[in-house]
């Protein structure tokens, strides 16, 4: 695990978007764990939070053009990245997100900001079954555009409908890689690397036992 993402991972903590417990997902699944975006609720936090989407695309290489932030919780995530990528690592890259309703006036249409095509980079939160990336995929082949990759903050390492995790069936079906900020292993390795949250482990590893993958 490298530094920024131990650091991600405490401040994630600190703020409360990452939480122990008994939560109910998208999915259906009932988990020990929840990473909840929408708590990075401050100028602040949503400045740092650039900062680690930032290293994490630089540090995954993806080459790509635009960056896409999906509505509703995509949209500041690609936003702050877009602002870090340029103040901290003097990469100046368009961005656009989408509404979910079409506007028939004005501007039109329901993309904002820069023109939807090229290599397109999906900012994101978390990916844990793949239902909500395959909705935004469809917006992005509906614009004609090449879907280069993803970025999201919480990989958790979650079987999708075989043998592979939900995220390896999305880099398969889709042709492009996806990378994150952490993924559920560098949870666990800090978890245990601090001490004192022994039951919280064993939870998600029994956790991890039904619906995750190994790798
Ligand atoms: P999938 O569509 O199953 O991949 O779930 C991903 C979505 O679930 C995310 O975009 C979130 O809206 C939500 N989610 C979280 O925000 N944090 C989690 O830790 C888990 C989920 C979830 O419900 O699986």
């Amino acid at each position: 695990m490298q530094d920024y993402q131990r650091a991600f991972i405490e401040f994630a903590i600190e703020r409360g978007v990452l939480r122990f417990g008994e939560f109910t997902l998208k999915s259906g699944r009932t988990s020990p764990y929840f990473f909840n975006a929408g708590l990075f609720n401050s100028g602040d936090a949503l400045a740092r939070l650039g900062k680690y989407y930032a290293a994490a695309i630089e540090n995954a290489g993806i080459p790509f053009d635009v960056l896409f932030g999906p509505a509703y919780k995509g949209i500041p995530l690609a936003t702050t990245a877009a602002v870090s990528l340029a103040t901290d690592f003097q990469r100046d890259v368009p961005y656009v997100f989408n509404r979910k309703e079409a506007k028939a006036h004005g501007e039109g249409g329901n993309l904002v900001g820069a023109e939807l095509k090229g290599r397109i980079l999906i900012i994101d939160d978390v990916i844990t079954a793949g239902t909500a990336i395959r909705e935004v995929m469809q917006i992005i082949s509906k614009a004609g555009a090449t879907p280069a990759g993803v970025v999201i903050a919480l990989n958790r390492m979650e079987r999708g409908q075989g043998e592979l995790s939900a995220i390896q069936e999305v880099e398969r079906d889709y042709g492009m890689p996806v990378a994150s900020i952490v993924t559920l292993n560098d949870v666990i390795a800090y978890l245990q690397e601090k001490g004192g949250m022994e039951p919280q482990i064993d939870a998600i590893l029994n956790y991890r036992k039904e619906y995750g993958i190994e790798a």
